[in-house]
């Protein structure tokens, strides 16, 4: 399967189209999973030559000191590390992915609390085994009584990333529209997750009354591509998409063969072009 990733770039506005792959079997796309892990593991292993922080200011000279301030008060390290938070509204799945991306289950010891109800409450860092210059964050529900939308962006320390992951479960909420351009007016650079793809086949299959998953993940990629297309890539410009399910992380059946590439090449942006 060609991989239809696009480059991963530090800019305060995404240039990049939409990255929802074309689908493929499970079997071709666990090998490309492993072979883009292996990648990965090379593209890891170089410490970054230059920090976190190259990016343009976007808003005004006290960026930067902003920056290096909040990375300290998180304990980050932002010369050595590749920094990626997972943010977005309450319950898309944000712990279960870094669950699944680590390979550990919900009832491991170290693992993401995760569950029904409002869970999360702190931004967490959590190791990536076998990459320890990854760190992966988890934060909590954006929009929420404890987590109000308008100040989460700034609450967080979102803009001392290197990376935003934003997820979202189908409807773009103001809370995600605000994390966005915020992350704008940073220069951060956001990716989007459609999580829990594996309960939307279903949904598509049972609302289409198709039998054939092949025809349904068709049939799944189209409404979600035309959703981003409505909510999001009309009014913010295009951005990355990755339609991904943490339960079947590992089966490579939606987009996370691309959604690993494009964590292989933000590392590989941290480094000398
Ligand atoms: N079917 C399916 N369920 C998922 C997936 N990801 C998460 N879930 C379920 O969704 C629920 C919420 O998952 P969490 O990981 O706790 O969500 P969260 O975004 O971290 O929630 P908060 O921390 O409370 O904001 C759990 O019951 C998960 O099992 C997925 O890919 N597929
Ligand atoms: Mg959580």
């Amino acid at each position: 399967m060609a991989i239809s990733i696009l480059p991963y770039r530090h800019t305060h506005r995404p240039v990049m189209g939409s990255a929802l792959s074309t689908f493929v079997g499970a079997i071709g796309s666990v090998k490309e999973l492993i072979q883009v892990m292996v990648k990965m593991c090379d593209a890891f292993n170089k410490p970054p030559d230059r920090d976190a922080m190259g990016n343009s200011a976007q808003v005004g000279h006290n960026r930067d000191r902003l920056i290096k301030e909040a990375q300290q008060q998180m304990g980050m390290d932002a010369v050595h590390d590749y920094n990626f938070i997972f943010c977005g509204p309450s319950k898309v799945g944000k712990s279960t992915l870094i669950n699944a991306i680590r390979g550990v289950k919900p009832n491991d010891t170290g693992a993401a609390q995760v569950g029904i109800s409002e869970v999360t409450q702190d931004v967490r860092c959590y190791e990536y085994l076998g990459l320890p210059r990854v760190k992966l964050y988890d934060a909590p529900g954006a929009g929420t009584r404890s987590h109000p939308a308008a100040t989460y962006f700034i609450d967080k320390k979102l803009y001392a990333f290197d990376c935003i992951f934003l997820m979202y479960d189908g409807s773009f909420l103001d809370s995600c529209r605000q994390i966005l351009e915020h992350a704008h007016t940073w220069g951060k650079p956001v990716a989007f997750l459609r999580t829990k793809a594996d309960r939307l086949l279903d949904d598509v299959m049972y609302n289409s009354a198709v039998d054939d998953e092949q025809v349904a993940k068709q049939q799944l990629h189209a409404q979600v591509q035309n959703a981003f297309q409505q909510q999001v890539v009309a009014y913010h410009g295009p951005h990355h998409l990755f339609l991904i399910s943490a339960r079947q992380l590992r089966l490579a059946g939606f987009d996370e063969v691309d959604f690993f590439e494009y964590i292989r090449r933000a590392a590989a942006s941290r480094h000398s072009k």
